[in-house]
C-alpha cells in the first residue's frame, strides 16, 4: 500500500442535500487546515486566526468554510468532520467535508484538497485501507459492498451480520480448532517420545469429523439454499436472434430496457436487470442471439452470452413459435444442457392455440410455457414456473444470516476437501508428516477467506466492485 493521503467524493454525484469529501491519510488534518476556516461570531464570520491542524479535537464536527488559499475566495459553508487515527473508518487521519450536493461545488472543493496534498482515491481504496490496516477483515470489506448493493432485507440482514464480523468469527472457531490438530500432530512430529496421547489418533480424528468437516459442510450447504435471497437469481435469457428475447425481459420487467427490433442481431453486448419475481429476488440478463457468425462484435456477444449461461441458476430457452425448430436451436440446447432450462415458446400469437411445436423427445420432460412477449399472454404462467422450478431446486434457507459467498464458498470446498483428506490419513496411520501438509492447506483456504492470506489480483476482483469515495 502506498502511504498517499486519498481523497474522493463519498456522496452520489448529483444535486442533494449534502456531499461529502473524504480524505484520509497522514496530510488529511493538515488539508483541512489549508482550506477550511472556522466559523467565527465577529463581523464577516471568518475566522482569520490560524487554525492549527494540533487543534482539531477528534470525533468532532466544525463549522466554517472551505477557502481557497491562494485567492480567499470562499467555495461553500460545510460542517468538516474530524476522526483521528486510529478511530476511523481506515485506521488513519480521516476528515470529511460535508458540503452542500452539487457537481460543481463538490468537484471544487475535491480539486483543492487535491491541490493540496492528497491524489485521487481508486474505487474501495478507503475501504481497501480498513482492510490492510487490520480493522476489519476481508469478509467484512465484502459485506459494505453488500449492503449498498442489497435489495432485499433478507440480503441486507445477511449483509449487515456480515459487516460485525459473524462469517469471520464462524471461520475463526473452525480455524482454531484447525489450529489444535496442528499443534498436537506437531508436537508428535517433534517430539515423538513426549507425546505418548497422540498415538490414540481418535480424538484429533473427531475434532476433524464434529468441529471442522461438519462445520464447513454446513456452511456450504448454507450457500446452496440461500445464496439466491443473497445475490439474486441469475436469470439467463438466451436463444437464436430475433427469437423475442429482448422483448420478453423487457415484459418481465415492465419497461423498454433493451432495444427491440425486428432485424437479428439487435442485441449485441448483455444486458443485466434487477427485479422480483414471486417474491424471489432476480437478476435477470438479456443476451445476443446465439448462431454461426464471423462479425467480431457477435461472436464476443455470443462467448460472453455463454459465459452468463455457465454461471446461471436458470436458463430461459427462447424457441419462436412460429417456425420448426432449427439446426441452430438444437446446437444451443447442446451447449446449455447443463443448466436447468425452461422452455420458452415465443409468439404464440403468431399460431393456432392448439398447434403444438413439434420438439425431439429429449427435451419433453424439461418444462414449457407459451407466451407471446408482444401481447404481454403466458407471462403470469411463465413466473409461476420460474418460481416453482426454483423453489423445488432450493430449500430456502431463511433462517440464518451467516452465508457464504461464491468467493468464500470455493475456499471453503477446497478447505474440506483438505479436511478430509487429513481424516483418512488418520484413520489409514498415515505419516503425521503428510497429515499435517492436509491440514495446513485446510487452515490457508480459511486464511484465504478472512484475508489473512492474500494476492493482489483477489484483492483488486474484490475492491473493483465498490464506487469511489467507499
Ligand atoms: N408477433 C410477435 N412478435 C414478437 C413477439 N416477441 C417479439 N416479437 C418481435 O420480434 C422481433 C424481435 O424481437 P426482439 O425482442 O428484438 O428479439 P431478440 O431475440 O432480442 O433479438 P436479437 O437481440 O436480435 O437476438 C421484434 O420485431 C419484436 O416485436 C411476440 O410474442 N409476438
Ligand atoms: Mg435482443
Amino acid at each position: 500500500m502506498d502511504n498517499h493521503t486519498i481523497a474522493a467524493v463519498a456522496t452520489p454525484i448529483g444535486q442533494g442535500g449534502i456531499g461529502i469529501v473524504r480524505i484520509s491519510g497522514k496530510k488529511a488534518l493538515r488539508i483541512a487546515t489549508t482550506i477550511f476556516r472556522r466559523y467565527s461570531f465577529s463581523s464577516d464570520h471568518t475566522d482569520t486566526c490560524d487554525f492549527s491542524f494540533a487543534r482539531f479535537k477528534s470525533h468532532r464536527l466544525y463549522h466554517g468554510y472551505v477557502v481557497d488559499p491562494a485567492n480567499g475566495r470562499r467555495l461553500d459553508e460545510v460542517l468538516l468532520a474530524i476522526m483521528k487515527a486510529p478511530r476511523s473508518y481506515t485506521r488513519e487521519d480521516v476528515v470529511e467535508i460535508q458540503a452542500h450536493s452539487g457537481p460543481v461545488v463538490l468537484s471544487s472543493i475535491l480539486e483543492l484538497v487535491l491541490k493540496n496534498g492528497a491524489r485521487l482515491a481508486e474505487p474501495g481504496e478507503f475501504t481497501k485501507r480498513a482492510y490492510i490496516n487490520g480493522r476489519i477483515d476481508l469478509t467484512q470489506a465484502e459485506a459494505v459492498v453488500d449492503i449498498i448493493n442489497a435489495r432485499t432485507n433478507k440480503s441486507l440482514e445477511i449483509a449487515t451480520a456480515q459487516l460485525k464480523g459473524d462469517m469471520r468469527m464462524s471461520i475463526e472457531t473452525i480455524k482454531g480448532s484447525l489450529f489444535d490438530v496442528f499443534a498436537e500432530i506437531n508436537a508428535a512430529i517433534d517430539f515423538p517420545d513426549d507425546v505418548t496421547e497422540i498415538v490414540d489418533v481418535d480424538t484429533p480424528i473427531k475434532t476433524l469429523q464434529d468441529k471442522i468437516v461438519a462445520r464447513l459442510k454446513e456452511l456450504i450447504e448454507r450457500y446452496e439454499n440461500a445464496h439466491v435471497l443473497r445475490d439474486g437469481l441469475k436469470l439467463v435469457v438466451v436463444g437464436r436472434p430475433n427469437v423475442g428475447k429482448s422483448s420478453l425481459m423487457n415484459r418481465l420487467l415492465q419497461k423498454e430496457r433493451a432495444i427491440v427490433a425486428s432485424m437479428p442481431g439487435t442485441t449485441r453486448d448483455f444486458i443485466e436487470e434487477p427485479l422480483g419475481i414471486r417474491g424471489i429476488p432476480v437478476i435477470i440478463t438479456d443476451t445476443a442471439g446465439l448462431h454461426e457468425t464471423d462479425d467480431p462484435v457477435e461472436v464476443l456477444g455470443i462467448k460472453k452470452t455463454y459465459e452468463h449461461t455457465d454461471l446461471s441458476d436458470l436458463v430461459l430457452f427462447v424457441l419462436n413459435a412460429d417456425c420448426r425448430i432449427t439446426e441452430e436451436d438444437y446446437k444451443i440446447y447442446e451447449r446449455i444442457s447443463n443448466r436447468k432450462l425452461i422452455i420458452v415458446i415465443n409468439k404464440s400469437d403468431l399460431v393456432d392455440d392448439k398447434y403444438k411445436l413439434e420438439m425431439p423427445n429429449s427435451w419433453i420432460n424439461i418444462p414449457q410455457v407459451k407466451i407471446s412477449a408482444l401481447y404481454g399472454q403466458g407471462l403470469d404462467r411463465l413466473k409461476d414456473l420460474i418460481a416453482k422450478t426454483v423453489l423445488s431446486e432450493h430449500c430456502f434457507d431463511t433462517e440464518h444470516t451467516v452465508v457464504p459467498n461464491l468467493r468464500h464458498k470455493i475456499a471453503l470446498e477446497r478447505s474440506l476437501q483438505a479436511a478430509s483428506l487429513a481424516v483418512e490419513g488418520m484413520q489409514r496411520r498415515t505419516p503425521f508428516e503428510l497429515i499435517s501438509i492436509d491440514i495446513k492447506e485446510a487452515i490457508d483456504s480459511l486464511e484465504e477467506i478472512t484475508g489473512v492470506i492474500a494476492n493482489e489480483e483477489m484483492l483488486d476482483r474484490i475492491f473493483s466492485r465498490f464506487c469511489i469515495g467507499k
